[in-house]
């Protein structure tokens, strides 16, 4: 694992920009040029399809990050999907996903069909003295082709007159992260930029044993013991070597919580029967690969899943039973976190302004906090109601599926913005506000314990992206503070029951959604079946389906009050998509299903 990044110079080439493009031609299928799209979350198809791509998009962060002046990122994965898939992911300048004008650019450049169009699209460049051709950061997961596509990528993009700046095999979110740290205008102003993998370990986890410092746990709980052990399922993926380095780190500055890392890259597929997508959608524990991972006859009480490229995690425990905490059991516990400290700030610096000898200066306080989360409909019920039970309804939010629509509603929306996905993707992010109250405070109750948490937290909460390893770091010290366990953590809400699956259809792009996609706009029978299927379950059933960006499915989600009615519901929508939407293969359903 590299420090610091291989800076690899530009090495700009025309007539190689062009070679790789004819050596590279796009794909056929059935004697047609693939039409590539930007999904959910990047670019992301079956690995064999892919050489193209990679040398377009090499082509095309060349030239956003020359076009834009600043540095820019690519990382070479397929996330939580199967070993047989690839793709990429990129990151605009401030460490996030890239934004819609980038992704509309980048997909016709993916499916320009000349060499000719290819070049006229990028025809500003500069690459004949190799200045101003762009920085870009490139990082790559663990799959077996993605040093083969990463090395396309960087062929083009030197050729281009970039310069590359390789991490290697990192982290979707420490990818992100480098990419923030090198733009510092981006960067939190108590942040000090070290773009390079060191410094987020070092950052991160000074963060969180800052946070425990001296810490006696705020509440009664049943404590969650130190010398448990956080087991963590690294989905055979980045996440292996990176947890190592974490605890590592962790262990070198004192922390008492081990990590244990399981599930490497060389002992399991990637992905599959473990991870977070299979611990979240089947709800149940992964295996574990490992000849001597941990003692399946020894029940786990601590444990968390990571995605293939360790931007997800979800938590579980299997005493007494197999228990799931998922994002929106982490965005809960977030908020409830968030809020229990900003009041403790809030309160304390009430009591000095009412005080008859304040000063003029301690009178004026801060303005309130909009502290507020995002959720996308595949949030549980339960989840949302008591969120608006506790932050109040106008600041629980739904956006439509995929983390950079609930970045951009939690940036836009509140100072604290808590966003996660149910499948464990999310962080917290602070805005102007946040800063201004901290050193507002910092001037009257410095040393405040929930002051100085707070004043950590935004060097321990990766700002760019949801991070696991950040949202884990963060997870276990909110745990230790409160004294809790996993058991604790679950008991603040009880998820309603549900039932989610997948329908394989000819083509998945006929179904059109709403705004938040928890509706269909087309084909238009498709919403009014649902609609009917909805009305024979009582009135906080729900289900909803959508096209996935990610796989060549269609989504369906039911929710209702027993897990018979989930899976009765889901059953249902599964066979309506399926008969609406000229279905291949057999709908899916559930076994406790009478249906
Ligand atoms: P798709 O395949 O579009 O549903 C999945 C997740 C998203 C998001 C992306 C990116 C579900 C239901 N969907 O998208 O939330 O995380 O992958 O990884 O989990
Ligand atoms: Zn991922």
């Amino acid at each position: 694992m590299e420090d610091r990044p291989i800076i690899l110079p530009p090495q700009p080439s025309d007539a190689e920009v062009v070679r790789l493009l004819e050596r590279y031609p796009l794909p056929l299928e059935n004697g047609l040029p693939h039409a590539f799209d930007y999904g959910t979350a990047g670019f992301r198809y079956p690995a064999i399809m892919l050489e193209s791509l990679l040398v377009r998009v090499g082509i095309f962060a060349a030239y956003r990050s020359s076009q834009l002046n600043q540095s820019i990122g690519v990382m070479v994965t397929a996330s939580h999907n199967d070993e047989s898939y690839n793709g990429v992911k990129l990151a605009d300048p401030h460490g996030g996903m890239m934004s819609p004008d980038g992704e509309a650019l980048a997909v016709t450049l993916a499916n320009a069909q000349t060499v000719q169009q290819v070049l006229q699209l990028v025809s500003t460049r500069v690459s004949v003295n190799g200045t101003g051709g762009g920085v870009i950061h490139v990082g790559r997961d663990t799959r077996s082709h993605s040093p083969a596509l990463t090395q396309l990528l960087i062929r083009a993009a030197q050729a281009m007159g970039a310069t590359v700046l390789l991490h290697g095999v990192v982290t979707t979110p420490i990818l992100h992260y480098c990419v923030m740290m090198s733009n510092p205008r981006y960067l939190p102003p108590i942040i000090p930029p070290r773009p390079n993998v060191q410094g987020y370990y070092d950052q991160i986890a000074n963060a969180y044993v800052g946070l425990l410092r001296g810490t006696q746990s705020d509440g009664p709980g049943s404590a969650a013991p130190f010398e448990t052990p956080l087991v963590v399922d690294c989905a055979c993926g980045v996440g292996y070597a990176h947890v190592q380095r974490l605890n590592q780190t962790l262990q070198c500055l004192g922390a008492r919580r081990l990590l244990l890392a399981e599930n490497s890259p060389d002992e399991g597929p990637l992905n599959e029967g473990c991870g977070s997508e299979h611990v979240q959608k089947h709800v149940m524990p992964p295996q574990w690969y490992a000849d001597d991972g941990p003692d399946t006859n020894t029940a786990i009480t601590y444990a968390a899943s990571l995605d293939g490229d360790a931007d997800r995690i979800v938590f579980f425990s299997q005493v007494p039973k197999f228990t799931l905490l998922d994002g929106d059991k982490i965005a809960v516990l977030l908020c409830d976190f968030l809020q229990s400290q900003v009041s403790s700030v809030q309160s304390t610096m009430q009591r000095m302004s009412d005080s008859p000898v304040a000063t003029k200066k301690q009178k004026s306080l801060a303005s309130p906090l909009k502290l507020g989360v995002v959720q996308t409909a595949y949030a549980n019920g339960a989840s949302t109601t008591y969120l608006k039970h506790i932050l109040g309804e106008e600041h629980v939010l739904i956006a439509k599926t995929g983390v950079k629509h609930a970045h951009e509603a939690a940036h836009h929306n509140f100072d604290i913005g808590v966003y996660f996905e149910a499948n464990g993707h999310g962080t917290v992010l602070f805005g102007d506000a946040y800063y201004d109250f901290l050193a507002h405070a910092d001037e009257h109750i410095r040393g405040h314990v929930a002051l100085q948490r707070l004043q950590l937290l935004p060097a321990l909460i990766n700002q760019a992206v949801g991070d696991a390893l950040c949202d884990l770091l963060l997870v276990d010290a909110i745990l230790q503070i409160k004294g809790w366990n996993i058991q604790d953590w679950n008991r603040l809400y009880t998820d309603l029951p549900s039932r989610q699956c997948k329908v394989s259809v000819e083509d998945r792009t006929i179904i059109l959604t709403n705004a938040n996609e928890t509706e269909c706009t087309s084909p238009v029978e498709l919403q009014h079946e649902l609609n009917a299927a909805m009305a024979r379950y009582p009135t906080q059933s729900r289900c909803f389906v959508r096209p996935s960006g990610t796989e060549n499915v269609v989504r369906v989600y039911a929710e209702a009050q027993t897990q018979q009615q989930a899976d009765e519901l889901a059953t249902l929508a599964a066979k309506i998509v399926h008969s609406i939407c000229r279905g291949v293969g057999e709908p899916p359903v559930f076994p406790s299903s009478k249906m």
